[in-house]
């Protein structure tokens, strides 16, 4: 599938240091120092709406993740998911009686000019469920002959995995059993389902239904992907057995990325999936979470269309940190304006304080788990001081506005 198009991100003096993040399933900030190449997986949007400030929130976390990696010299491999067949697409398609692949397309085609304007880094891999089915077949048909997965006897031809058949079950989200049972049905899971070994164990394959689209599955039937395998084989065909970091909201942190991981590891023998599973906290509307089933969305593209400049989206998201749950506000918002408009008057001074010092401590903030509200109080100390008169280094207006662009994003 297609990605969008990128930017020139400005070269910074000398080099950043190591990123450290939070992994949620050792529970603490730990470096994070790829040998060679930085691999990222992040869980994209599901096609059914248009992008909403909370897709647009993660999307910029794991943007800021890049450039990081990318500030201390370190190539980065990037693949992003598109989830563009499962049950809310179809759901929504026959509600609106829209073909489902329609509805896709344009959504998915929204989702990419919102991350061009939002200057998101594209991933060098944008794939698409659809398009990976024949690999996720395969490897559901691998799990199956190797017992770590069986089929209902009911004449479905649904696949599930047998969670048993990891060790490792519930290392990455440290929920309880009881924990667990509580938010997997919450997440699309199906513990009734009759004939399951075990009510927590994940779909992998649903066989074909009357009125639901399908594809052929080899040995399998003809059928559809289960959401967590469809994650876990695009990130392993296109980063190998190992990645730096699996990402995305923190809705994502139990079922999806604990089944994903145990997919991956059971096929590959090696564990963990990931150095660093990294979860973004959840952007919401007048105290709840933002999100399509509840209908409290702010569209990124309802703000661009009302021209609101995209570098303020960005800088409102990021004035809080990305793990915290936060709140959207039209307040957050003309924050972000004013604080966009005196760094545009700071970076056309003709000097200011050491540009130096500024991006020392911008990346030193941002190396530690992303602290973006320390990134902000240097750039808005820093330009207060220029705005003031101060007038030590004719170069750190011109450096500002490039630390700004190449570590934030945002583009003065
Ligand atoms: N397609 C799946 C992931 S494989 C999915 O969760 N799609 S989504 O459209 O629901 O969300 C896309 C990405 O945005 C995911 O990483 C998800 O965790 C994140 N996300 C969804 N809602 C919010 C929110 N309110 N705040 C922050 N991030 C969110
Ligand atoms: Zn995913």
């Amino acid at each position: 599938m297609e990605s969008w198009a990128g930017h020139e991100v400005p070269r910074l003096p000398g080099r950043g240091e190591p990123l450290a993040l939070y992994d949620s399933a050792r529970q603490g900030v730990h470096p994070s120092e790829p040998a060679d190449a930085a691999s990222m997986y992040v869980c994209g949007i599901t096609p059914y709406d248009a992008t909403h400030l909370g897709h647009a929130a993660t999307m910029i976390t794991f943007d800021l993740v890049q450039r990081m990696w990318r500030d201390s010299g370190r190539p980065v491999r990037y693949v992003q998911n598109v989830t563009d067949i499962d049950d809310p697409l179809l759901e929504r398609a026959a509600r609106d009686g829209e073909d489902w692949v329609v509805l896709a397309m344009r959504e998915t085609a929204l989702f990419r000019e919102d991350m061009e304007a939002l200057r998101i880094i594209p991933p060098a891999h944008y794939v698409g469920a659809v398009e990976s089915i024949p690999d996720i077949a395969d490897k559901v048909e691998v799990l199956l002959k190797d017992g770590a997965a069986y089929r209902l006897d009911d004449g479905t031809g649904d696949v599930y995995f047998d969670i048993s058949a990891t060790p490792r079950f519930g290392y990455e989200s440290n929920l309880t059993r009881e924990q667990m049972l509580e938010i997997f049905p919450e997440r699309g899971g199906d513990p009734d389902r009759a004939g399951k070994r075990d009510p927590l164990d994940p779909l992998l394959w649903r066989g074909a239904r009357e009125g639901e689209p399908s594809w052929p599955g080899g040995d399998l039937g003809p059928g559809r992907p289960g959401w967590h395998i469809e994650c876990a084989v695009i990130a392993l065909n296109l980063l190998g057995d190992r990645i730096d970091v699996q990402g995305g909201g923190n809705d994502l942190l139990f079922p999806h990325h604990e089944a994903s991981a145990a997919h991956a590891e059971r096929l590959t023998g090696q564990a963990p999936f990931a150095e660093h599973y990294v979860h973004a906290g959840m952007i919401g509307l007048d105290g709840e979470k933002m999100s399509k089933s509840r209908g409290n969305l702010v569209f990124v593209s309802r703000l661009r269309a009302d021209k609101v400049d995209p570098m303020a989206i960005r800088l409102a998201l990021i004035s809080g940190h990305y793990r915290s749950d936060r709140t959207w506000t039209d307040e957050l918002l003309t924050a972000a304006h004013e604080r966009l408009d005196r760094w545009r008057r700071a970076a056309a001074a003709p000097a200011g304080p050491s540009g130096a010092e500024l991006l020392a401590e911008v990346r030193a903030r941002l190396a530690d788990d992303l602290d973006t509200p320390g990134a902000l109080a240097a750039a808005d100390r820093w330009a207060e001081a220029t705005l003031s008169g101060a007038t030590d280094d004719p170069e750190a207006p011109a450096l500002f506005a490039n630390t700004m662009d190449a570590l934030l994003g945002v583009r003065l």
